[in-house]
């Protein structure tokens, strides 16, 4: 006999403030009063579901563990019986209705020609909040822009009558096979914009042959996210380090067993950077400006991701690399190296690889585009002899929206690069199918530029195919980019309240 409590909705129902909290989440009930003022994102925001179903409020933004990590096993309360939970009719908003009608007006999959406009559909049909986070940068978002403009300083130098009548863009990244020299890169909180989140990106990987780096703070579980990917699927993991170093090497350890093959490190992230879209958004949406900052919420201006991230250690440092290769013998990345000296010294400290990224342009604003960055990394590298080694990779992501791009990268010497955005609009977008059709336009790009180019095979990008003798020159003009700034959304100043 099981001696699982069913509870009634009722009885849940009678538990609705800051006395007694009980909140549903997956037909579970649990008993948060003593956690309220403990939640990361404010107590205000727990009580609004208090004696309710919280599941589709939690679900986006929580990884699937985050309630049975917290709550102490005697707050478990039981099983809810979901025959007695009165129907909560949601109210449908005048904005959820305008997103409906645009989401059935969308352009068909076959008009969508370029990465460009998935963003532009994604930011039309996603929720406010949604587009805000995703799409934010920090600060002035210098950075944000800097990565597409950096592309734009980076002239080809093509080469002719090559035979280029076969040409092959497929490579090999970290040991694993991929049809394309660029991965998926980690994006978290998937299902703020899509109901399958990040399985949109495995399974669409999955029949491209495509390895996706999965993100710590994806909303997808870690294992559901495993268990949608084919057998001989490779993945990667983003790691963000938590303080409390056991639970680290355990997560990193049930990677490995699951058959992950390589585990990229964020080192760019001991505070997260102020996104002002996604705090503005905030304020907006919590309706009484200023005033809410007052009294016990203090957090709920700052974003979603700020709410969620403090876990992560910002004691992180170079002394605890060979505590990371004692725990795993899968290759260890460094994602977000910013200068030479520091790519110098990942190769010294026996890692096998480095991601040259600002992240996305949300970090530390001014910093330089990863591109500018893998020119002094390569210079400094070859100077030393540790360039070019089989034991070490170097990769390139942030402002990545053509194949073009990508040679670039390539030619400079990145192994491959990573895009995080333009997969994440794909999906939220057209769900898989938009994911797959993400990877095909990059696919018949790499063939048309490879040919125009005069490259077979990836090897053949070779330095002197590009001229980046501007990159570092700030102040060059480049054309407008039209489709970048159609969608780039400019910051905003603080509102007035209506009278
Ligand atoms: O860029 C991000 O938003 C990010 O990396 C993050 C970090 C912590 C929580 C959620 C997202």
């Amino acid at each position: 006999m099981s001696d699982i409590r069913v509870l009634t909705g009722p009885e849940v129902a009678a538990h609705a403030n800051r006395e007694s909290c009980w909140i549903i989440v997956h037909d579970k009930v649990y008993d948060v009063t003593d956690f309220l003022d403990e939640h990361p994102g404010g107590s205000k925001i727990i009580l609004k579901y208090a004696g309710k179903d919280a599941t589709e409020a939690y679900e986006p933004i929580h990884p699937p563990d985050a309630i049975t990590t917290n709550l102490p096993p005697e707050k478990h309360l039981g099983v809810i019986d979901a025959s007695t939970v009165a129907k909560v009719v949601k109210e449908v908003t005048e904005e959820e209705k305008r997103r409906l009608a645009l989401m059935d007006a969308r352009p068909p999959l076959d008009n969508v020609i370029n990465m460009h406009d998935f963003e532009v559909v994604a930011k039309t049909v996603l929720p406010e909040k949604a587009w805000a986070y995703y799409s934010s940068g920090s600060d002035d978002e210098i950075t944000l822009r800097e990565n597409r403009t950096a592309y734009q300083r980076v002239w080809f130098r093509p080469r002719i009558l090559r035979d280029v009548s076969s040409v092959d863009w497929s490579t090999t990244i970290l040991g694993q096979k991929s049809s394309l020299p660029v991965y998926i890169s980690a994006t978290a909180l998937g299902k703020l914009g899509h109901p399958d989140g990040e399985l949109c990106l495995t399974r669409a990987a999955a029949q491209h042959g495509v390895i996706q780096m999965i993100a710590t703070l994806a909303s997808c579980s870690f294992d559901d996210i495993v268990d949608a990917a084919t057998p001989e699927q490779p993945l990667f993991l983003q790691l963000y380090v938590n303080r409390d170093r056991e639970i680290t090497r355990k997560y990193v350890q049930h990677a490995e067993a699951r058959g992950v093959k390589a585990l990229f490190i964020t080192v760019d992230a001991p505070q997260l950077g102020r996104r002002e879209k996604d705090m503005r958004m905030k304020f907006v949406d919590d309706g009484a400006g200023a005033e809410v900052q007052k009294g016990q919420d203090v957090k709920k201006d700052q974003g979603v991701a700020r709410a969620i991230s403090s876990f992560i250690d910002p004691s992180l440092s170079w002394k605890d690399i060979p505590w990371f290769q004692s725990i795993t013998k899968m290759p260890i990345i460094l994602k977000g190296i910013a200068t030479a000296e520091d790519a110098v010294l990942a190769f010294e400290a026996g890692v096998q690889g480095i991601v040259l990224s600002n992240h996305g342009g949300r970090q530390l604003d001014t910093a330089r585009s990863g591109l500018e960055i893998l020119v002094e990394v390569i210079a400094a590298l070859k100077a030393r002899g540790y360039y070019p080694s089989p034991k070490f990779e170097i990769f390139v992501d942030g402002g990545v929206r053509r194949a073009s791009d990508v040679l670039k990268a390539l030619a400079l010497g990145a192994t491959a690069v990573g895009v995080g955005r333009p997969f994440l609009y794909a999906f939220c977008a057209y769900g898989q199918a938009g994911v797959e059709k993400a990877i095909q336009i990059f696919k018949d790009e790499f063939e048309m530029n490879m040919r125009l180019l005069g490259a077979r095979t990836i090897d053949e990008l070779v330095p002197e195919m590009v001229d980046a003798s501007t990159l570092t020159s700030h102040t060059v003009l480049v054309p407008s980019d039209n489709l970048f700034n159609a969608t780039y959304q400019p910051l905003v100043v603080a509102k007035f309240r209506e009278s």
